[in-house]
C-alpha cells in the first residue's frame, strides 16, 4: 500500500509538475483517500479527483429537492430482468427476496424486504444523473446502509462495501465514507409508493453523491471487505472493468 501510494503521488508530481496538485495527491494519500487499484492511463487523474473530492465533500450532503420538483414521469433505464428466477420472485410479491450481508461483519445476516421496512427509514428527494446525460429527480425511501452495517457489526478494518445484484454484471463498491453516509440508502420505496421494478425494485442501493450507475438495482448481497482485490478483476466494480471510473463524485 505504502509503495503504491508513493508511486502514485510521485508519479502525479512528475506528471503535473505543479506543487498544488502534488500536494493534493499527497494529502489524499495521507488521509487514506485512494480508490481501489485502477491501473491504466487514467489512473493518476482518477486518484486526484477522488482524493480532492473526498477532502472537500466527505461530510457534505447531496442536494435535496422539493416535492414539486419530482420528475413526472421518471425515467426507468433498461429492461428489468426477464429470467425465470426473477419473474418467480416478482409473482410472489418479492416476499422471498433476500439481501445477504457478509464479509467483515460480526453477525452475517439475510434480510427480507419486510425486515428492512421495519428498520428506521429515511426519505430524500435527490437527483439521479446518468453518465449519458439524462437525469431525473425522485423521492427515495429506504433504510440507511449505515444502519444495516451497524446491525451486522462491521469490523473496524472495513474499507469497502461491495454490493451485488441479481443481474450478475451489476456489482459495484463504495468506500466507507459513502457506505456510512446518511444519504446512502437501501431503498424499497420511490415517490411515496413501492420501488417499481423498472427502477430496481424490490431493493436498490441509492448512492446520491455519485453518478447513476453506482445506484445498482435489484440488490441481493452486501459484502464488507478491507480490499476489493478478490472481486472480479480487483477494480471494485464491473463498470470499472469496462473503463468507467470507480469513483464518480458529483
Ligand atoms: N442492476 C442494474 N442496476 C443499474 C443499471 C442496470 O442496468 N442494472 N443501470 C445503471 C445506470 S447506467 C443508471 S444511469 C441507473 C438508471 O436508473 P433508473 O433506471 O432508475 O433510471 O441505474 C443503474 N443501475
Ligand atoms: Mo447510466
Amino acid at each position: 500500500m505504502t509503495s503504491r501510494r508513493k508511486l502514485i503521488t510521485t508519479g502525479l508530481a512528475a506528471a503535473t509538475g505543479t506543487s498544488g496538485l502534488a500536494l493534493a495527491a499527497r494529502l489524499a494519500g495521507q488521509h487514506g483517500l485512494l480508490p481501489p487499484p485502477c491501473g491504466g492511463f487514467f489512473a493518476p487523474g482518477e486518484v486526484l479527483t477522488y482524493g480532492a473530492q473526498r477532502l472537500l465533500t466527505r461530510h457534505s450532503l447531496a442536494r435535496e429537492f422539493d416535492r414539486s420538483q419530482i420528475s413526472q414521469p421518471s425515467y426507468a433505464n433498461g429492461r428489468p430482468p426477464q429470467d425465470e428466477a426473477f419473474l418467480r420472485l416478482k409473482a410472489g410479491g418479492f416476499t422471498e427476496w433476500r439481501l445477504m450481508i457478509d464479509g467483515l461483519v460480526a453477525r452475517p445476516a439475510s434480510y427480507s424486504v419486510a425486515d428492512l421496512r421495519a428498520m428506521p427509514s429515511r426519505s430524500q428527494i435527490t437527483h439521479l444523473a446518468c453518465e449519458e446525460g439524462w437525469s431525473f429527480i425522485a423521492e427515495w425511501t429506504g433504510v440507511p446502509l449505515s444502519h444495516v452495517l451497524e446491525l451486522a457489526g462491521a469490523a473496524p478494518q472495513a474499507r469497502y462495501v461491495v454490493y451485488r445484484s441479481i443481474q450478475p454484471r451489476w456489482w459495484d463498491s463504495v468506500d466507507m465514507a459513502d457506505a456510512l453516509h446518511p444519504q446512502t440508502l437501501i431503498t424499497y420505496g420511490m415517490n411515496g409508493g413501492e420501488l417499481p421494478v423498472g427502477h430496481g425494485g424490490p431493493l436498490r442501493l441509492r448512492v446520491p453523491r455519485q453518478l447513476g450507475y453506482k445506484s445498482v438495482k435489484f440488490i441481493t448481497h452486501l459484502t464488507v471487505t478491507d480490499s476489493v482485490k478478490s472481486f472480479g478483476k480487483g477494480m471494485g466494480s464491473f463498470a470499472a472493468e469496462r473503463g468507467y471510473s470507480w469513483y464518480n463524485g458529483i
